[in-house]
């Protein structure tokens, strides 16, 4: 491919504004898949892969690894990739849905800008809204394996933030109420709760998950909040959707199995990718 672009700054360099590598980024997505502007990202976490699929036409799908600022695959022959979807709504309009199909978490190590640069890149390709989903553990024992939860609010344990410098930002109703009552015209039944997230990426210990109760967190995880935190910056309206695939660590007697959380997922699959379609076609 030939491009006159300038080329694009290395997002670890710290003279690098991180905003400018989300600005070629959503060029390249404009450029690769025909489509000008987005209006609705999806961030897709453990167990909600199924969910692009259900959306409405894939009209194009790139490798994320392609996109400046998001880096090669950490695991060998594992190719994220990025589609945009058009979806069609009930009332007969159309949305361009941009489905980001590679986090990058926290505990990778490649730091902060890593972590925050996809909600930058939805946010620079025109997205006003983006929906952060993830696996989590759950605190409440009436929240079975496979139980899905709005976010009301978040506890960052992460001892860090997506912005630099002196970035003062408001994250009062950082998950919109908006859009959790817009998802209960979906499911009326669907909780919210709190979700603290930790460095990890070892799962908490016992008594750490007993602490974060009491700090008043209902759920568990490793990704999420920083994203969030970064979106808000970007102007994104945020929806946070999580999948409870395991008790946290001394909820239940059980010690935690990572193939059980693996089947929870599994068996959820469906009905979440079938949940999480219906609410973004009203967004
Ligand atoms: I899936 O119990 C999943 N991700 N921190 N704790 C943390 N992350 C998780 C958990 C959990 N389950």
């Amino acid at each position: 491919m030939t491009s006159n672009a300038a080329p694009v700054p290395d997002l670890d360099d710290p003279a690098t504004d991180p905003f400018d590598v989300a600005r070629a980024a959503a060029d390249h997505i404009a450029r690769e898949t025909g489509v000008p502007g987005h209006d609705i990202a999806l961030v897709l976490g453990s167990g909600w892969g199924g969910a692009a699929e259900l959306l409405g036409e894939v009209v194009a799908e790139i490798p994320s690894h392609e996109i400046p600022g998001f880096a090669k695959p950490s695991v060998a022959g594992h190719v994220g990739t990025t589609r945009s979807i058009r979806v069609d709504r009930p009332d007969g309009s159309s949305r361009h849905v941009l489905v980001l199909g590679s986090r990058t978490h926290l505990y990778e190590g490649r730091g902060v800008r890593r972590v925050a640069h996809g909600v930058r890149t939805a946010a620079a390709t025109g997205a006003s809204t983006v929906v952060l989903t993830n696996g989590c553990g759950g605190l409440h024992m009436s929240w079975r394996p496979g139980q899905v939860v709005l976010l009301r609010d978040h506890i960052n344990l992460t001892a860090t933030s997506p912005l630099e410098g002196a970035t003062f930002v408001d994250l009062t109703d950082l998950y919109s109420s908006r859009l959790r009552r817009l998802a209960r015209t979906v499911d009326a039944s669907l909780p919210d709760g709190v979700y603290a997230q930790f460095p990890g990426p070892h799962y908490e210990t016992p008594a750490e998950v007993r602490a974060a109760g009491i700090m008043g967190a209902d759920l568990v995880g490793m990704s999420t909040t920083l994203e969030a935190i970064a979106a808000r910056h970007c102007g994104l309206e945020v929806l946070g959707m999580s999948l409870v695939t395991n008790l946290a660590a001394g909820v239940s007697p059980q010690p935690l199995s990572h193939q059980e959380v693996l089947e929870a997922g599994a068996a959820a699959a469906p009905v979440i990718s079938d949940l999480l379609a219906r609410i973004v076609k009203l967004i």
